[in-house]
């Protein structure tokens, strides 16, 4: 048997199902992590929805930030980029059923036996493996809830405090903890969150200069119990394939013109593949 994590594809399914031809994909056999954005931008979102879906035990997915934008949209709060960028959801006849699909997925995965954990944009380095586990089971029993999911989104904000709120504010913390683990990048070297860069457009960016006084959120994570786990995370785009001790950043930009990356997780010596994507988009 054979695991790949697999970076954000963010609805390229010609390249996704390139990438699992290149590495002889075996569904009877292997196992896929999708590391959340596998729609939205690009080609083929509905496609790639079902397809995924469609490996059932056979693939771990990851709710992303373009996910989570969706259960916004679909549980009664669409915001302008759920409008601007989603209306393919209004043409799926199987919408009750993709939205169903979407409600359980989670938003960190972690196989002690493989040794390696993944999360769609990073961990808050205030945080414990545990007090992060913790937070990701409280949001995902919040989106299997259906009497607790419109409310969750109708109060969700737009900006995010630096730092967690504290423990009296259940809501405001669950706010935040779902920001860190689905758009975190960068850090002050004290691990207080940086959210946005005065000059820079967000989004995409955060290419950090050399001298620059943030710091990648993996620099600052301390889980020494964990030392010899393999994190693997998606979402930065514009940093590329990134490779930083025992992090792996696999968002390759594939749907902007870069690459879709595939990282073999049984064997860590394996070289990574990835297949080139004809750029469907710029980036924001
Ligand atoms: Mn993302």
């Amino acid at each position: 048997m054979a695991v790949y994590a697999i970076g954000d594809v963010h609805g390229c399914l010609p390249e996704l199902k390139a990438l699992l031809k290149a590495v002889r994909f075996h569904p009877g056999r292997d196992r896929l992590w999708f590391v959340g954005d596998i729609f939205n931008r690009g080609p083929d979102s509905l496609g790639t929805i079902r397809f995924v879906r469609d490996l059932g035990e056979r693939a771990v997915t990851l709710l992303g930030n373009h996910e989570v934008r969706a259960l916004g949209g679909l549980s009664g709060r669409p915001d302008r980029g759920f409008a601007r960028q989603m209306a393919f959801f209004n043409d799926a006849p199987d919408l009750p059923e993709l939205y169903a699909w979407l409600r359980t997925l989670p938003l960190i995965h972690h196989d002690p036996e493989l040794g390696a954990s993944m999360v769609h944009a990073g961990f808050y380095p205030g945080w414990s493996r545990e007090q992060a586990q913790a937070r990701a089971d409280d949001l995902q029993r919040i989106f299997r809830d259906d009497a607790r999911i419109g409310s969750f989104f109708a109060t969700f904000p737009t900006t995010f405090p630096e730092s967690e709120p504290n423990q009296d504010d259940e809501s405001a913390r669950l706010h935040f903890a779902l920001a860190v683990l689905t758009r975190l990048r960068i850090c002050h070297p004290d691990g207080r969150v940086v959210w946005s860069i005065p000059g820079e457009s967000g989004g995409t960016a955060f290419r950090l200069a050399a001298d620059s006084p943030y710091r990648p959120w993996y620099r600052l994570l301390d889980w020494p119990e964990d030392d010899t786990t393999r994190i693997i995370y998606g979402h930065w785009a514009v940093a590329g394939l990134t490779q930083y001790g025992r992090f792996s950043g696999l968002d390759s930009g594939c749907v902007y013109g870069g690459r879709l990356t595939a990282m073999r997780l049984d064997h860590p010596d394996h070289p990574i593949t990835q297949v080139a994507c004809p750029g469907y988009v710029s980036p924001e």
